[in-house]
């Protein structure tokens, strides 16, 4: 079966689009646009008219991390397998990336969600600041175990953490908040 991905341009599936090219299965990408994501088809396939959603042979799935994972684990080669000596550090900082690190980026995009645009400039200052200490805390952590964090062997934690760290730096609502690549 061909894989389904339903996302759009610059959104969370572009983690998954990177991870199912790199597996070299059968995929198609199907890119919506964002006014589309509340229709009831796309209803039907994420109760809340999220991306991503990818079609897989044991049925329709949400939830970046979780798809991630399962792909990971079906595939292999994208992150230590479930008996690697390496697989709890990997657990650790994969799931440190995805709540802590994807959360902050959030506030950093959209500043304005959490109580309006009264204190826009607070949260985004907020969340960059938590984005710094935090993306410190993922040094620390690849640095005790590397195996995972090969630049010549990317998997599904360079995957998001790519996309997360590119939003950060292009997209963030206050440009002079933006979270430097090269730092
Ligand atoms: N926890 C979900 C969050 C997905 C999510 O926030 N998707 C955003 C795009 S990056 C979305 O679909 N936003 C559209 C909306 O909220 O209407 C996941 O990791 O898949």
């Amino acid at each position: 079966m061909t894989y389904r991905l339903y996302g759009v341009r610059d959104f969370a599936n572009f983690a998954v689009h990177l991870a199912l090219g790199a597996t070299g299965a059968p995929h198609e990408a199907v890119f919506l646009e964002p006014e589309d994501l509340k229709s009831p088809d796309h209803l039907a396939r994420h109760p809340l008219g999220m991306v991503p959603v990818l079609e897989t042979p044991d049925g329709t799935m949400i939830e970046t991390a979780a798809i991630l994972l399962w792909l990971a684990d079906r595939h292999g080669g994208l992150a230590p397998a479930p008996d690697s000596p390496h697989r709890a550090a990997f657990l650790s900082a994969f799931f440190f990336t995805t709540s802590n690190i994807h959360i902050a980026a959030l506030d950093l995009l959209h500043p304005y969600r959490p109580a309006g645009e009264g204190p826009v400039r607070a949260v985004a200052e907020g969340a960059h600041d938590r984005l710094t200490g935090r993306l410190t805390v993922l040094e620390d952590l690849a640095a005790r175990d590397p195996d995972w964090w090969r630049q010549d062997a990317p998997g599904i934690l360079t995957f998001y953490l790519g996309m997360l760290t590119r939003w950060c730096a292009a997209f963030p609502a206050c440009p002079d908040l933006a979270i430097s690549l090269s730092a």
